[in-house]
């Protein structure tokens, strides 16, 4: 692999695997605070890797910023290292609530199907749209019509790297939220916050 396509290799796993995640998680708190139209305090999502692996072990959320975390996401791998399920903590009382399983196609995650709540049911399908020209984004369906209710979009910098994620919470084009990606020193991500407003 040239180094450009490596880079486009990793970006598009980024955007896939920390975009399911903030789907996920990050979603409902901005929702919250857009059905408040309260500012409250920013909430943020720290990281956990295993050594050498670009993508998240788990995934710890405060989602309200008091320093305490809400809900915890635990990432289970192919033997290849490719995102095969997410277990979903909603209330970090360290009980399983529910599960996101992934469909991929040649190592790549398509969609996740996420059951929030454990009862069998699908809640929420996360599409990973990569059209022709540009850079993939992020699909969230949360009422099974095959439309997109919530819309993740790349934020990516003059050299290429994904800075963080915008979020169009009613798809309607206009972007309400934000999540910014903080990298370590291996450019890895180490932890997501994320604010109301682009
Ligand atoms: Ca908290
Ligand atoms: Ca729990
Ligand atoms: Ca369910
Ligand atoms: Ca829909």
């Amino acid at each position: 692999m040239s180094a450009s396509s490596q880079a486009a290799a990793r970006r598009d796993q980024e955007i896939a695997e920390y975009g399911t995640a903030s789907a996920i998680a990050l979603l409902n708190p901005l929702l919250d605070e857009a059905r408040s139209d309260a500012f409250t305090k920013q909430g943020s999502a720290t990281v956990t890797r295993e050594t050498g692996a670009r993508g998240p072990a788990s995934i710890d959320v405060d989602k309200n910023g008091d320093g305490k975390t809400d809900t915890k996401l635990t990432f289970a791998r192919t033997g290849f290292g490719n995102l095969d399920k997410v277990t979903i903590d909603s209330n970090a009382d360290n009980k399983t609530d529910g599960s996101a399983t992934a469909t991929r196609s040649l190592g790549r995650v398509q969609s996740t199907a996420v059951d929030a709540n454990g009862d069998g049911k699908n809640d929420m399908k996360i599409t990973v749209n990569r059209p022709f020209f540009g850079y993939p984004s992020i699909d969230v369906d949360t009422n099974g019509d095959g439309k997109a209710d919530h819309k993740l979009l790349p934020d990516v910098s003059f050299f290429g790297t994904l800075r963080g994620l915008h979020v169009d919470l009613k798809a309607d084009g206009t972007n309400d939220g934000y999540i910014k990606f903080e990298r370590n020193g291996w450019g890895n991500i180490d932890k997501m916050t994320f604010r109301k407003k682009p």
